[in-house]
């Protein structure tokens, strides 16, 4: 059956993916979609509604929304969660005083019905900062150990210098791909 399934899947294309990325204001979201789009830093402003871009690694298409992350925005976050096979939850790892509000966002999101399927990706992002938490801090700091029922990975990232970005999304595209 897997096999005639991927004969059928490559006769009549590979569905797009939906990606959200998602995580506090300042985080690195945009950063990191146009890191994947364009594999440059371009320079950002704070997202008000959203940027969405196909995004195609290893021959897999995804559709990449980023969404604005500033308090008064964050609620507009479950308007775009529906079909979404994965979510890259971003946090800054040097931004220590709102990693508290980050993992509450976190926790409230995977709460949704709507995104019980989508796999979760975390990434660890700022990794270039001096004295910002660690991997092992910020999984600690998000309380992933509590994590039921969810597949997710972790990865330490640094957007500006374009670091850890490859092997998550190595991971991103195999696990979207064994799950269909
Ligand atoms: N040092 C460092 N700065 C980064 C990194 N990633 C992003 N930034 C910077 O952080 C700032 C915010 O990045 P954005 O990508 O605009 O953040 P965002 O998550 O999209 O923020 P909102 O759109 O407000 O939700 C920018 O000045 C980025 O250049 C990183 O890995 N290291
Ligand atoms: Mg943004």
């Amino acid at each position: 059956m897997g096999g005639m399934m991927s004969y059928f899947r490559g006769l009549f294309g590979q569905r797009e993916m939906r990606i959200l990325i998602l995580g506090l204001d300042g985080a690195g979201k945009t950063t990191i979609l146009y890191r994947l789009q364009v594999g440059e830093v371009v320079t950002t402003i704070p997202t008000i509604g959203f940027n969405v871009e196909q995004v195609t690694y290893k021959n897999l298409k995804f559709q990449v929304w980023d969404l604005g992350g500033q308090t008064s925005i964050r609620p507009y976050w479950r308007c775009y969660y529906s079909n979404t096979d994965a979510v890259i939850y971003v946090v800054d790892s040097a931004d220590r005083d709102r990693i508290g509000i980050s993992k509450q966002e976190l926790v409230s999101m995977l709460e949704e019905e709507e995104l019980k399927n989508a796999l979760l990706m975390i990434l660890a992002n700022k990794q270039d900062i001096p004295g910002c938490l660690s991997v092992t801090d910020v999984h600690r700091a998000l309380g992933l150990d509590a994590l039921r029922n969810r597949t997710f990975q972790i990865f330490k990232t640094s957007a500006a210098q374009g670091e850890g970005l490859d092997e998550a999304m190595e991971w991103l595209a195999n696990t979207l791909q064994q799950g269909r």
